[in-house]
This record gives C-alpha cells, sequence and structure tokens, in this order.
C-alpha cells in the first residue's frame, strides 16, 4: 500500500604525538583549496562509484528560450515555469563550478497537453512523467537539436548525462490510449490490475509491457533517444511497476545497441541495499536508490539514536552486491526536502550534506539544495532554482546560500580527489555520545580519509588511534587547513555542530 507521501509523490511524479601523548591538532582558519582541475581524471576513465550526481527538473532549472513558453505560470505550482534544454546548457558553469560529475535530467519527450486537477490545482506534465509521444522531444523544453547541443556541452566538461525515462504509464489522457487502446490497463476501462506490475499508479494509464509489441514500442522509442542523443545512461522510473522480465530485455538491448558500458540507475519506490538487490541479482541495473538515506540521516544529525546503530546502516550499504551502486539522497521531487525536514536548520544540514559526501555510493544533489532551496513537501519540492540577482528565469530573485554552496564545492572537491571517500572501506573509531568518527581507505590507492561528525552543541573531544594507513607522515585538515601530525593517537577537538576531515594531501 502506498504511504501518504508517496501517493502525493506519484500524484505528480507518476509518479596523533608519542604512545601517551596525544597529538594536538593544527586547526588554523585557513580555507582549503579545491583539488586542481589537472588531477581529476576524464568521464571516461572515471568509475560511476566516484560520480557525483546532480538531478535537475528542467522546467524548474533556467529558461534559455521564452519562445517556447506556452501557459507559463511561475506562481502556479503544477505549472509549466519555462525551463528548458538550451537555459540548462547555457547555465552548466553552474554544475561546473559546484564540481559535480554527472547530470541526471527529468524526461524530455511530449507530455500531456492539458492538466489535471485531482490534486486540488491545475497540474501539468512540466516534470515530464506524463508522456503522450515518446517519439517527440517536448517543444516546451526544446528540440532534439538543443538535446544533443546539451550532451555535447556537458561531455566537453568531463559531466555524464542521465536521461530519465518511463516505460510503465503513459499520461493521463494520453493518445496512445485512444491510438492504442490494446496497449493500456486503464481506470476508464476498467482495466487496472491490483499487483504492482499491473496496477495503474496514481490512475496513470499503465502500459501492457508483457506484451511483445508494446515492449519493443517504447524501447525502441527510448533506446533511439539514447543512440541519438549521446547520453551515457538511463535513470529508470517506476522500476517495480514494470516486470523482470521486461527489465532483463531491456540491459541486453542497451548493452547491444547503445553501449556494453550504458548506465541504468533504477528507481524502486522504498528501495534500499536489501531490497535492491532483487534487480541487481539478475544485473537488471547498475544502481538503484536508496531510500533509506535521508530518513537515516536526517535522524542521526537531530540526534535520534545512537551513532553505532547509524553506523551499522551505513556498513549496510557497503554490503552491495559487487559490481553495483546504491545512490542516495538528501531530497527529491519525490519526498520532503532535507532543509525543510530540519526546520531549516542550516547547521545539522551542513552534517547531513558532510555524510552524504563522505560515505559510499552515489550521493545526488537535488538542484538548489546547494544553495538552500526552502524547498518544503510536494508541490513546493519542486520549487524554481534560485539565481539571486541573476536575470536567469525561472528563479531570478530567489535568495541563494553561497556559503553552503561553497561547502559542497569543498567536500566535492575532496570526494573527487580522495577515492578512499566514494569506494573505499568503512571503519568505525569512535561511536560515543554525539561524536562520531570513521576511517574510509582504499588499498588500491593508498588513500585514507577520517571523517569526524559532531551532532552535540557542546564542543568535543575524543581520541582515537592514529590510522595505520597514514603511516608516519602529518595528514592534512581537508576542509579548516591546517596540519596534524603523527603519533600513536590523534586527539580531535570537534566545534559544535561540525564536521572535519584528515587525509594526506593528494
Ligand atoms: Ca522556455
Ligand atoms: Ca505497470
Amino acid at each position: 500500500m502506498l504511504s501518504g507521501l508517496a501517493a502525493a509523490c506519484l500524484l505528480g511524479c507518476a509518479h596523533g604525538a608519542t604512545e601517551s601523548l596525544p597529538t594536538p591538532v593544527d586547526a588554523a582558519p585557513k580555507v582549503a583549496q579545491p583539488a586542481s582541475a589537472s588531477r581529476q581524471p576524464a568521464a571516461a576513465e572515471r568509475r560511476w562509484a566516484d560520480e557525483v550526481l546532480y538531478f535537475v527538473v528542467l522546467d524548474r532549472f533556467a529558461d534559455g528560450d521564452t519562445s517556447n513558453d506556452a501557459k507559463v505560470d511561475v506562481s502556479a505550482p503544477g505549472a509549466f515555469h519555462g525551463g528548458d534544454l538550451k537555459g540548462l546548457t547555457a547555465r552548466l558553469d553552474e554544475l561546473s563550478s559546484l564540481g559535480v560529475t554527472a547530470l541526471w535530467l527529468t524526461p524530455l519527450v511530449k507530455n500531456i497537453d492539458g492538466f489535471v486537477t485531482g490534486a486540488g490545482f491545475p497540474d501539468w506534465g512540466y516534470h515530464g512523467y506524463w508522456a503522450d509521444d515518446f517519439h517527440q522531444v517536448d517543444p516546451r523544453f526544446g528540440t532534439e537539436q538543443d538535446f544533443k547541443a546539451l550532451v555535447d556541452a556537458c561531455h566537453q566538461r568531463g559531466i555524464r548525462v542521465l536521461l530519465d525515462v518511463v516505460y510503465n504509464h503513459a499520461g493521463y489522457g494520453s493518445r496512445y490510449l485512444k491510438d492504442h487502446p490494446g496497449w493500456l490497463r486503464s481506470e476508464e476501462t476498467g482495466t487496472c490490475g491490483q499487483d504492482d506490475v499491473t496496477s495503474c499508479v496514481s490512475g496513470l494509464p499503465d502500459f501492457k509491457t508483457e506484451q511483445p509489441e508494446v515492449a519493443r514500442y517504447l524501447l525502441d522509442a527510448q533506446l533511439d533517444w539514447a543512440k541519438r542523443s549521446g547520453v551515457d545512461g538511463f535513470r529508470l522510473d517506476t522500476v517495480k511497476h514494470v516486470s523482470h522480465d521486461f527489465w532483463k530485455e531491456h540491459r541486453r538491448r542497451t548493452r547491444a545497441e547503445v553501449s556494453p558500458s550504458f548506465f541504468l540507475l533504477g528507481e524502486v519506490w522504498g528501495g534500499d541495499a536489501q531490497t535492491l538487490d532483487a534487480w541487481f541479482e539478475g544485473d537488471e541495473m547498475d544502481a538503484g536508490f536508496d531510500f533509506s538515506f535521508q530518513g537515516s540521516v536526517l535522524g542521526f544529525v537531530q540526534g535520534r539514536g545512537r551513532a553505532i546503530a547509524f553506523d551499522r546502516y551505513l556498513q549496510s550499504r557497503a554490503r552491495v552486491r559487487a559490481g553495483h551502486h546504491l545512490a542516495h539522497f538528501l531530497s527529491s521531487h519525490d519526498v520532503d526536502g532535507a532543509l525543510h525536514q530540519l526546520g531549516g536548520d542550516l547547521a545539522r544540514f551542513k552534517l547531513a550534506v558532510a555524510l552524504q559526501l563522505t560515505t559510499s555510493g552515489i550521493p545526488v544533489i537535488y538542484y538548489g539544495e546547494e544553495v538552500a532551496r526552502p524547498g518544503g513537501d510536494w508541490p513546493a519540492n519542486r520549487g524554481d532554482m534560485p539565481w539571486g540577482s541573476r536575470a536567469v528565469k525561472p528563479g531570478a530573485g530567489l535568495a541563494r546560500d553561497e556559503g553552503l554552496r561553497d561547502f559542497y564545492r569543498q567536500l566535492i572537491a575532496a570526494r573527487r580527489a580522495h577515492p578512499a571517500l566514494s569506494r573505499g572501506a568503512h571503519q568505525a573509531l569512535s561511536t560515543d555520545g554525539d561524536v562520531y568518527v570513521f576511517l574510509r581507505t582504499d588499498p588500491e590507492t593508498h588513500d585514507a580519509v577520517l571523517v569526524a561528525i559532531n551532532r552535540g552543541e557542546t564542543r568535543a573531544t575524543v581520541s582515537v588511534p592514529w590510522p595505520q594507513a597514514w603511516g608516519q607522515e602529518p595528514v592534512e585538515d581537508v576542509l579548516g587547513g591546517g596540519r596534524v601530525t603523527a603519533g600513536s593517537a590523534l586527539e580531535l577537538v570537534l566545534e559544535p555542530l561540525s564536521t572535519r576531515l584528515l587525509g594526506r594531501k593528494r
């Protein structure tokens, strides 16, 4: 059964020193520099485990062509707001300067022309999940040439692109109901089933993907977009509502016809390291979203539960099947934003951000949360990208927290410079009280980074053994600047609600 939250979502998304003397820590307050661009591997050499993904709801990001705006109303939460492919392409500096390495883009195919009112207000297909024609780019987003130009521009910047695709359903009242009535289960015809695969999610017409003709039509259409645009993979919508057989055929065809390395990131609603294995076991996709991260990390930073329990959760994430990945988010278009859930508490939000960017999995940053876009529950979680004083619609004039963005930029640079943070082994060093210290180590690159979090409101001191992986050389205070000299123990001083990262300079 769908929770109230899931139902609301689906309406809109369809869906150290010596042995005895601890080392004093030199915490000179200087700002660390981000890793130089020249040290960063090219996209083709990077592993997906090392990517930092940025998710954009295209209509809500940047309007680069007002001539394609149709019935745009930025004051209406369910209306199109004018964002498009040209706008995003013109604003790729926003992604590059943040340091993200991959873009996830909402679906581009033509959506239904009108709106629905089930949510209590006019709700349009601005999010792209209500398809009306799988063979056309929605003119409100631009043209196929604009799409190709975006992908090319991303690739020139070393940014990979994942296109969001929907196989499960068409939009409300879609032309497919008229043109191919035999292809769909629908409420209109009373043919919706009761199980995950045959039900009409949020009342949307459900494709009979078990019929070879229907599966072939949808696969041909989406694979064609992949071939023509050069995207690096798909984000798959509503995975649990389509059969495993379909996803196996989908995997076979994307590898055979697009690229053996074509990446598939699936949305299995409520998925986590354990439940996603049903799709990893048969290698139907490379990665899936870990829906448990948000709740776990927000609970931890708010002082709920012991650090050791949160550590056990993080350890469980590492048990994902070899060759597969979890993607973890703080906010998305389908859940209430993390900053909103924290009541706007920026200090605790920054702890959550630090944990997102120093633990295993593919971190997904939801557009604007890096500048403290307030978010909210649905549909406020799909607000406009804040552009501050820049004359960029739809979010011109919306406030940006550049200090928070700098914090993100520092952590992303650290993650990219330190493979241990993205793919290293995870070891807890201290889980006492409000201080949580863990070590990430990657034997392959001899990289080791210590992460220390103080979720308490008072300054804390903790002593942990000097990590063997560091040898006897000093290490850098990655976020705060300064160096720490080696010894048998490491004494860490942590300010209230703060994060420290220590590691060898790379
Ligand atoms: Ca536009
Ligand atoms: Ca279905």
